[in-house]
């Protein structure tokens, strides 16, 4: 069922996790506790390891500070390593201090915008230590009522705050910015959408992207456009992968909407966004409330290569003569043929081929590993999302 080209694309596949989604986390009514769950970020990288190790899909992992301090990185890092992972994505957390009540690196006060960069200072210093590539920042940064600040002077200290904190990264880094439509506020928020994001990180430079987070869209927005803007100006950074049916759910990606996953790996994959060169980093960002995390993690990756492997089955030739025809229905089939092509059974043939399991997912069942995890951690605070 796939050519060779196929197959370089799918063994080049790699898809970052999140360190916090091996942790506890919930909802505000409750937050659920697993047996087995990290204590520290260094168990949080092993379970990591672990998805990486069935999948062959998932060789770095996204820290998040202050979450994941460590007296050392380099301690952290060399742990990675021994178990056959990198540490990615730093990401940023502006938004569970008192003093960021009002805002962080938009907030009216000097001092406090002044604090909310010097954190960023500190996430750089991590990241020429860990290695990493992309400091990655989501803002809570908001209002509530309509009056209660003003819009556009907290668009000009945003500016100016990004500024300070782009002029530090090193010659490899990327600042990656995150948008998000509402929430934790719930009338305006600073950096709201895509088009927001642009504007802000087009005006500091090259080494400046955006972050799509699928989460991040009011109902019935059309992402897959999205991702062909960003791509087609150069500035799609990365992906916090994640499946919704109503808010930001972080629920497993491909779960809510496996078709609306297709369109958008579609349009990565027609606009160049596989190329390494393109610099796209694809990356999960979820919250496992009541599923077993690592078993959560495993179906996640396996879903986004499922779903890679449908879209590398169009026929781009067919269809861009369809499309070029005004053949709508025709081009349409084209599109809708690859997405109903089973591509289980070949893709459990080329991972057993690889040495890996046919079914990373019952494999990992099957293990055992769950059980050993919780009967061997045993004492200690359970790590979970904002501890
Ligand atoms: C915000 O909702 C967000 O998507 C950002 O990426 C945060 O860093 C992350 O969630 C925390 O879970
Ligand atoms: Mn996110």
């Amino acid at each position: 069922m796939f050519t060779k080209a196929m197959t370089d694309l799918l063994e080049a596949q790699a898809i970052e996790l999140p360190s916090w989604a091996f942790g506890n986390s919930g909802t505000r009514f409750r937050v659920f506790t697993t047996p087995g769950t990290p204590r520290n970020p260094f168990e949080k990288i092993s379970d990591a390891a672990k998805v990486h190790e069935l999948t062959g899909l998932a060789p770095s992992v996204a820290l998040h500070i202050p979450w994941d301090k460590v007296d050392s990185f380099a301690e952290l890092k060399a742990h990675a390593e021994g178990l056959g992972v990198s540490l990615g994505t730093i990401n940023s957390n502006t938004f569970q201090d008192e003093i960021y009540k009002f805002g962080s690196l938009t907030h009216v006060d000097k001092k406090v915008r002044q604090a909310a960069i010097d954190h960023h200072y500190e996430c750089i210093d991590i990241m020429n230590e860990t290695g990493s590539q992309d400091l990655k920042i989501w803002l809570a940064d908001g209002s509530n009522y309509p009056g209660q600040v003003n819009i556009r002077a907290r668009q000009d200290r945003l500016q100016e705050s990004l500024q300070s904190i782009y002029s530090r990264l090193g010659k490899n880094h990327r600042l990656v910015l995150e948008y998000k439509f509402f929430e934790p506020a719930f009338y305006h928020t600073d950096v709201p959408d895509w088009g927001t994001a642009y504007v802000q990180v087009n005006q500091l430079g090259e080494k400046a992207t955006v972050c799509l987070d699928t989460g991040h869209h009011a109902p019935g927005t059309n992402i897959e456009f999205i991702v062909a803007q960003l791509l087609r100006l150069g500035r799609l950074g990365s992906f916090d992968f994640n499946s919704r049916f109503y808010a930001d759910d972080d629920l497993i990606v491909g779960a809510a909407d496996p078709f609306q996953l297709f369109r958008i790996i579609f349009e990565v994959y027609r606009n160049g966004g596989f190329d390494k060169r393109s610099g796209v980093a694809f990356m999960l960002d979820q919250c496992h409330n009541i599923e077993d995390k690592i078993p959560g993690q495993i179906r996640s990756v396996l879903n986004v290569q499922e779903m890679t492997a449908k879209v590398l089955l169009v026929d781009l030739p067919a269809l861009e003569a369809a499309e070029k025809s005004g053949d709508v229905l025709g081009a349409n089939s084209v599109l809708m043929d690859a997405y109903n092509t089973d591509v289980r059974g070949a893709l459990s043939d080329w991972r057993e081929a690889r040495g890996l399991p046919r079914d990373p997912f019952q494999a990992y069942r099957s293990s055992g590993h769950l059980d050993a995890i919780a009967k061997e951690r045993i004492g200690g605070a359970q790590m979970g999302w904002g501890a």
